[in-house]
């Protein structure tokens, strides 16, 4: 999702290929051996396949709501990579713990709390997460918020965590965010070719 973010607001239009993660395509194997989505193929033979490398991509080709700015600051980093490491790795265990040996998804919930609650604390200060307009560390980050909402949304709706709710909800009802929400079906090879945003 936020790869899509990035790619829709930068204007550019790729190929895309829907992808079922039970049923990876070899060719997706071949050019990203990892085997995680999203995996960006340019023409020149480069493969970009971490999401964040893709927004990377996008927005330095085309930025025009200067996305990029808050990529600038040490703290959006931090919060990027607190986001993509520990949250993630807490959220996982909260949503799947079944995959995960049985863990208490509620230990996985508290912990996940920790950055939840710093997300609060920056959204005190501006409408977003670096100023009073959505960045790129908004978007980077908005997609697991809105997963960890989705595991239990009334006891998300019910927390006294006014800022990142409100944050989170007008990214919900944004044009971008439904703009960017398509579903596509499965890729098969030999499929007619089909675009993203089309
Ligand atoms: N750090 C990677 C993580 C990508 C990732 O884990 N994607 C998930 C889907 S959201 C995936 O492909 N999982 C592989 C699987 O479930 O087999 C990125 O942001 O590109």
């Amino acid at each position: 999702m936020r790869a899509r973010m990035a790619i829709a607001i930068s204007g550019q239009q790729v190929e895309f290929r829907e992808v079922i993660l039970r049923d990876k395509p070899s060719s997706m194997i071949k050019l990203s051996p990892k085997g995680t989505v999203p995996v960006l193929s340019l023409s020149s033979g480069q493969v970009i396949d971490e999401s964040l490398d893709v927004i990377d991509w996008a927005l330095k080709l085309n930025d025009p709501d200067n996305w990029l700015r808050s990529n600038k600051s040490e703290k959006s980093l931090e919060l990027i990579h607190t986001n993509d490491n520990e949250f993630k790795h807490h959220l996982d265990r909260y949503k799947y713990s079944k995959r995960y040996d049985n863990e208490d998804p509620l230990v996985h919930r508290e912990k996940c709390l920790i950055f939840i609650n710093e997300l609060e604390d920056q959204l005190s200060s501006s409408q977003f997460l670096y100023d009073d307009k959505i960045s790129a560390l908004d978007i980077s980050i908005l997609p697991f918020i809105r997963q960890f909402r989705i595991a239990d949304m009334d006891w998300f709706d019910s927390l006294q965590k006014p800022n990142i709710q409100n944050w989170l909800m007008k990214f919900l009802e944004s044009k971008l965010f439904k703009s960017i929400m398509i579903k596509y079906k499965k890729w098969e090879e030999g499929d007619e070719k089909i675009f993203f945003p089309n």
